[in-house]
């Protein structure tokens, strides 16, 4: 009798799941907060760093579990220094965090009660690293994000398989949903044990686009314990039902350079954009290829400039420091964030859409023009929504400039340029 009712109860569950997504009043405030915060620290850290050669390494180097287990001893991350992590993320002027409960090589880095393949069952270290840096960002003020994998290359029932994690060693079954449902006792774990959790970054969905991943179950499931969660997913498509916001991997929004982003279009969610430092997310010792201060600024400026935060990566070693290399960068952007975060933080896209020589942001009536490669004495510009009262450098003077019915000219003389972003603040009539 109860069997039969259930079914027929199963098709007014798969309504309702498939009902259309209505954001709570926290959740939407939650996006408010997003959009204005513009700036997070990204960080890929596993088992995997043990090897020093990015997270992928189990896959790439077709690693079986039994021989990827005997890194375990190795991954005691003695010198993690939660407080230390927070202090920085917030010197170089970043809002939240987003770091890796789990990646693709299934590795809980928390104490899961559903499995003993985490930091605290497995490893000397044996400590709860996400509860460690969940105190500590409550503490400091800064949100957390966790960045979850829905690919595994260790769990059993990750079957059938996808692209990748061929070679790991598994028998060839499984049962899929009995995965979903790890996955999900995971993911209540994580919004249950950690305090408020600022919102789930997923990946991995790319690994089998095709499957049923029941992930409007898994979005309910979040919202319903923490509706103010946001949740976003690196599938590289539109928005699916159920997220809130939408990210693009190594690429501004609408661009396609590093190839992830062919069907991302962009959607009405806030946006965001992660990149790294050098190439690698994971610990990878042999990359030395830094981008520069300066570039990552600009990178910073170009993300604000399409209406984007900008999530920066690092990767920190197997003990648990971070290379002096992210620092420096890290804390070089803090000081220029503290003298013109003004033009950053709480803006909108400015009313000239993104161009070569730079970008433009908003706040209420004040037009932030970044000048970031311009060879000339003087800048064009379109004529924008009203007239301009007056251009001033920020944290400077008085900017010459002439307007007419055609638009704006700025005098922007070369040898008063800034050496990364010279912004030019246009209040308006
Ligand atoms: O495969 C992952 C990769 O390791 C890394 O986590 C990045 C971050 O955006 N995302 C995936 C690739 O799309």
């Amino acid at each position: 009798m109860k069997t039969s009712r259930a079914i027929r109860l199963l098709p007014v569950l798969a309504a309702l799941l498939s009902a259309e997504y209505t954001p709570s009043p926290a959740n939407l405030e939650a996006r408010r907060w997003f959009q204005e915060a513009r700036f997070g620290l990204f960080i890929h850290w596993g088992v995997y760093s043990v090897l020093g050669d990015g997270e992928w390494v189990m896959n790439n180097r077709k690693i079986s579990i039994a021989e990827y287990e005997k890194l375990l001893p190795q991954f005691n991350p003695v010198k993690f220094d939660a407080a230390e992590w927070v202090r920085l993320a917030k010197d170089a002027g970043m809002r939240y965090i987003t770091i890796t409960s789990k990646h693709h090589d299934g590795f809980a880095m928390w104490d899961s009660r559903v499995s003993t393949w985490d930091i605290a069952d497995r490893t000397p270290y044996k400590k709860d690293i996400l509860k460690m840096l969940a105190d500590e960002c409550h503490k400091q003020g800064v949100k957390l994000f966790f960045y979850h994998s829905h690919l595994d290359w260790h769990h059993p029932d990750y079957y059938p398989r996808g692209r990748t994690g061929h070679n790991t060693g598994r028998p060839e079954a499984g049962d899929w949903y009995r995965y979903l449902d790890y996955m999900d006792a995971q993911i209540r774990e994580l919004l249950t044990g950690y305090g408020p959790i600022a919102g789930i970054w997923f990946d991995g969905w790319w690994d089998r686009p095709k499957a049923d991943w029941r992930l409007r179950q898994t979005y309910d499931l979040i919202h319903s314990l923490q509706p103010a969660a946001l949740i976003g997913n690196n599938h590289h498509q539109p928005p699916f039902e159920g997220e809130d916001f939408q990210m693009f991997e190594k690429d501004l929004p609408g661009q396609n350079t590093a190839g992830f982003n062919a069907e991302a279009k962009i959607g009405a969610l806030p946006l965001e954009t992660c990149e790294t430092i050098n190439r690698a997310w994971g610990y990878n010792q042999s990359d030395h290829q830094y981008k520069s201060t300066r570039d990552l600024i600009h990178y910073l400026v170009r993300a604000a400039g399409h209406n984007a935060n900008f999530l920066l990566n690092v990767g920190p070693r197997p003990d648990g420091a971070i290379q002096p290399e992210f620092v420096q960068r890290l804390r070089d952007m803090g000081v220029w964030l503290r003298a013109n975060g003004e033009s950053i933080y709480g803006t909108t896209q400015g009313p000239i859409p993104p161009r070569d020589w730079g970008v433009t942001t908003r706040k209420g009536n004040r037009v932030y023009v970044h000048v970031l490669k311009l060879e000339d004495d003087v800048l064009g510009l379109p004529k924008l929504p009203s007239k301009v009262a007056r251009a001033t450098r920020l944290n400077g003077g008085p900017v010459a400039f002439t307007e007419n019915n055609l638009g704006i000219l700025l005098q922007l003389p070369l040898a008063a340029r800034d050496a990364h972003d010279t912004i030019v603040a246009l209040d308006l009539q």
